[in-house]
């Protein structure tokens, strides 16, 4: 996607629906994604497309690639949100690149082609106060979430279906882009009160590492 680099796509792989999407992903090494482990569903075949900006249009740049393994965290329950996290390994020759993943705060963007996001593909987003998010949705808010939401005029910005899986990063103070965030769920989408909720990656780091060896 245009200027944002590490945004992939979960996609179905066979016959029937073959393309069709099923969730964002966020590329953050050479061979693993990083998505919601509530993605995979069934067990279907999947292949996960980097590179993509205009999901419908094939463009120079656009790579896919078949899925080696999917790995989901070991306390995620089907139908639940908490530890709605999982990571694929995509059939690539070698290679690995680590990326540290400590905070940031400010300057923060969701992206995605679900029914998002306005303008289009992408939004700038606040990461709200834990208070915030636990007064909305209570015990459902975990401390291995993070919600986040934010207006654009008067328009709200979220995530929503076809969206989760996918990014939300934040730009530090040097330069650097971390993936804060993966979005999870929400009580509906672009309501007010009603924030979207991301799966915390900065609680997830060790399993991270342990997975993906890095
Ligand atoms: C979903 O169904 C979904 N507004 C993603 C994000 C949000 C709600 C639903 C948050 O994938």
């Amino acid at each position: 996607m245009g200027g944002w680099p590490w945004q992939a796509a979960l996609r179905l792989r066979g016959f029937q629906a073959d393309g069709r999407l099923v969730c964002g992903a966020t590329l953050i090494s050479s061979c693993w994604v990083l998505t919601s482990a509530h993605c995979f569903k069934s067990t279907v075949l999947y292949k996960v497309r980097v590179g993509d900006y205009h999901a419908l249009v094939p463009e120079e740049g656009e790579q896919e690639y078949a899925v080696d393994r999917i790995v989901m965290h070991p306390h995620y329950r089907p139908h639940g949100n908490d530890y709605d996290l999982a990571l694929v390994r995509l059939l690539v020759g070698g290679g690995a690149d680590g990326e540290r993943v400590p905070r940031a705060k400010a300057n923060c963007y969701i992206t995605g082609w679900g029914d998002t996001v306005h303008p289009d593909l992408q939004a700038s987003i606040t990461i709200l106060s834990k208070r915030h998010c636990k007064h909305r949705y209570a015990d459902q808010f975990t401390g291995r979430m993070l919600c986040a939401g934010s207006a654009f005029g008067d328009r709200r910005v979220d995530s929503c279906r076809g969206d989760s899986g996918g990014p939300l990063m934040c730009k530090r103070e040097n330069g650097t882009w971390v993936v804060y965030g993966v979005t999870s769920w929400g009580h509906s989408c672009r309501q007010q009160n009603s924030p979207g909720v991301y799966t915390k990656v900065s609680a997830f780091v060790p399993w991270i590492k342990k997975v993906t060896g890095q």
